[in-house]
């Protein structure tokens, strides 16, 4: 007996496919450089998304047709974990990720939790005893309980803070048993609504004795895992501490943290910062801060985050871009922090949404990979800062000049010379990769 029962393992079918559960673009054997596209992409399904979530907003009730809401409490938990590593299988998904009260329900006290909690993790470890899907990171939900109100490890309560080191110290023990390759700590309540009532310095300190907290304890248990930080701005809390990378970093280089973080990048995360998903993933790699991604898309229209599939190629091909400028994620990976809209509420449409996304993001590889090799990017940027390699530029770089010398240099310019930026040429030569990454396909 399976949940889902008339869809079979989905295949590669090419771009000429007409079967909607098939990948057109997704080749998981396909070399594409020196690495497989499954070696690239490392896709995750995100438990809450697909298994836990139904569809309700601050609207409405909840919507999905899920075959395992005729369960309730652990039975549900449990039917979860088999209709979780049915899907797994039949996308062949490398990864999965959750948070501790998606995979099992809290109890009435904190050892009950942790008692449903060992239960499901026994499940999930002999799940994975015959699956080939591991675990990306497992992380602990300190947002949705009312007792986070004020935050977690930011909380203004000494007994919240106390409540989320256990919940982490649990975390990092289950991530330890099921072999996680990272560890997420996305601060949805740290943060705060009004200055009014808020220590920040406190605060802020208070964090990073957490994240010290949870190294220590990391080491102590030899957990191997990364640590990553996933920054948002904004939504549930007004302002959130970890605003973007470049807050998050100077937090981290702050409080002496910056070697054992990496940064879990969210597209949709970035959008709500005002920055471009590009961005992020650019800020991070710069500073070696790369770790893993939250592949999903905001709504252009809407103010908050919608976390949607990602189907949008422009976007997938220059987060591609920068992941192949970091060689890859390493212990990380593409997770599907992502949800079928309220009104996509068949099973099926788990099925659609990641292969659209798995899709999506193989024709950004595609894409990129071949910008790369071609050096379009590379060539145009190296020639547009050429003066910085020869001359007055190459002084500059090498620290033999200073305030006096560049005066002089500068007072005996008659005119200086400028470039054009070429920003729409540039724009229409990533189309035209984006167009052979799927003529390249079809042949
Ligand atoms: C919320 C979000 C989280 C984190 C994990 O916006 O992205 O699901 O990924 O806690
Ligand atoms: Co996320």
């Amino acid at each position: 007996m399976g949940y889902f029962n008339n869809i079979n393992r989905i295949q590669y079918e090419g771009a000429q496919s007409t079967n909607p559960f098939a990948f057109k673009y997704y080749n998981p054997n396909e070399k594409i450089g020196h690495k497989t596209m499954k070696e690239h992409l490392r896709f995750s399904v995100a438990y809450w998304h697909t298994f836990t979530a139904d569809g309700a907003d601050p609207f409405g009730a909840g919507t999905m047709i899920r075959p395992w809401s005729e369960y309730s409490g652990m039975d549900q938990a449990k039917a979860r974990v088999e209709a979780a590593f049915e899907l797994f299988d039949k996308l062949d998904a490398p990864f999965f990720c959750f948070h501790d009260v998606d995979i099992a329900p809290e109890g009435e006290t904190l050892k009950e939790s942790y008692n449903n909690l060992d239960t499901i993790v026994k499940m999930i470890k002999d799940y994975m005893k015959t699956s080939s899907t591991k675990l990306l990171w497992n992380t602990a939900n300190m947002f949705t309980h009312p007792r986070f109100t004020h935050g977690a490890a930011t909380t203004s309560e000494a007994d919240v803070f106390a409540y989320a080191a256990a919940k982490v110290k649990k975390g990092l023990e289950v991530g330890k048993e099921l072999g996680a390759e990272n560890y997420v700590f996305w601060g949805g309540r740290e943060g705060y609504e009004t200055l009014l009532n808020t220590d920040m310095k406190l605060e802020l300190d208070n964090l990073a004795r957490f994240f010290h907290m949870a190294l220590d304890y990391a080491n102590e248990i030899n957990f191997t895992g990364q640590f990553l930080i996933e920054p948002k701005p904004k939504e549930p809390s007004k302002h959130q501490y970890d605003f973007d990378v470049a807050t998050s970093l100077s937090f981290l280089q702050k409080y002496d943290l910056q070697n054992h973080f990496k940064f879990n990048i969210e597209a949709n995360h970035a959008t709500l910062a005002g920055h471009t998903f590009e961005h992020e993933l650019h800020t991070a790699r710069i500073n070696g801060m790369l770790g893993s991604v939250d592949a999903n898309q905001g709504d252009t229209l809407l103010g908050w985050d919608t976390d949607e599939f990602p189907t949008d190629l422009y976007s997938t091909t220059l987060a591609m871009y920068e992941i192949l400028k970091n060689d890859g994620l390493g212990k990380g990976g593409l997770n599907f922090d992502a949800k079928v809209r309220r009104n996509s509420f068949d099973p099926d449409d788990l099925f659609h949404a990641h292969i659209a996304g798995m899709d999506s993001f193989a024709i950004g590889l595609k894409a990129a990979h071949q910008m790369l090799e071609d050096r379009i990017l590379e060539n145009f940027i190296s020639d547009r800062y050429r003066s910085f390699s020869e001359g007055i530029g190459k002084e500059i770089i090498e620290g033999k000049t200073d305030f006096h010398k560049l005066e002089k240099y500068a007072l005996g310019l008659n005119d200086i010379e400028t470039k054009s930026g070429r920003m729409e040429k540039l724009k229409a030569e990533i189309n035209s990769y984006l167009l052979n990454a799927f003529s390249n396909v079809r042949v």
